[in-house]
This record gives structure tokens, C-alpha cells and sequence, in this order.
């Protein structure tokens, strides 16, 4: 199943993604864009990916199509970008 990492730019996407993968709380030092990480639960196999939001970078959308599910993160201590 593919599924497609949303939210605000420094919502703690890709740390968030990386953490999951490796089962460890970790600061993530750098961006690697796109990038896509297979992470298992179960028997459940997951492919989630990362893509950046920057304008220039959203050449990259045209894969949402092949997407099976959104997910979206928010920084809920992050209350300035709510308004
Ligand atoms: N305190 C704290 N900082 C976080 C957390 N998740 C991410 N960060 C920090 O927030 C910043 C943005 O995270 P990043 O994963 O690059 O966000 P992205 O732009 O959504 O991919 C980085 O400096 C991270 O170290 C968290 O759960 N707690
Ligand atoms: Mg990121």
C-alpha cells in the first residue's frame, strides 16, 4: 500500500517517517528529497512517501495518483501556523 506523507514544511514529516522506521526517537539531520521508506507493522506493509513542499520541488506530485492513502501531520505545539 502506498501512502503519501502530508503537512506543513517543519511539522516533523521526515523525522517522524525516519523514527517509525527505525523503531528509535532520533533528530534527523538532513532532507533527502523525494525519498520513500518501507515500514512494516504486522503484516502490513507500508510504502510512505516524502515529498518536499517547496514550489520547485512539486514537480514531484504527479505521483499522488499511484497514492492508496493520505497521511497528514501536524505540529500540535506549533500554535502560530494554526491561525
Ligand atoms: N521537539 C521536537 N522537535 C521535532 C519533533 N519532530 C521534528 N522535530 C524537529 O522539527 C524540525 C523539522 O522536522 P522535519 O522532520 O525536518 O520536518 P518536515 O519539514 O515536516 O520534514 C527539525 O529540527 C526536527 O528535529 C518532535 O517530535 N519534537
Ligand atoms: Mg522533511
Amino acid at each position: 500500500m502506498n501512502l503519501l506523507l502530508l503537512g506543513l514544511d517543519n511539522a516533523g514529516k521526515t523525522t517522524f517517517l525516519l523514527n517509525i522506521k527505525s523503531r528509535r526517537v532520533t533528530e534527523v539531520a538532513i532532507n533527502v528529497y523525494p525519498h520513500n521508506e518501507e515500514i512494516k507493522i504486522g503484516y502490513n506493509c507500508f510504502d510512505v512517501f516524502d515529498f518536499e513542499g517547496r514550489e520547485a520541488e512539486r514537480t514531484s506530485w504527479k505521483y499522488y495518483p499511484v497514492m492508496d492513502g493520505i497521511l497528514f501531520l501536524v505540529d500540535a505545539a506549533d500554535l502560530k501556523r494554526f491561525s
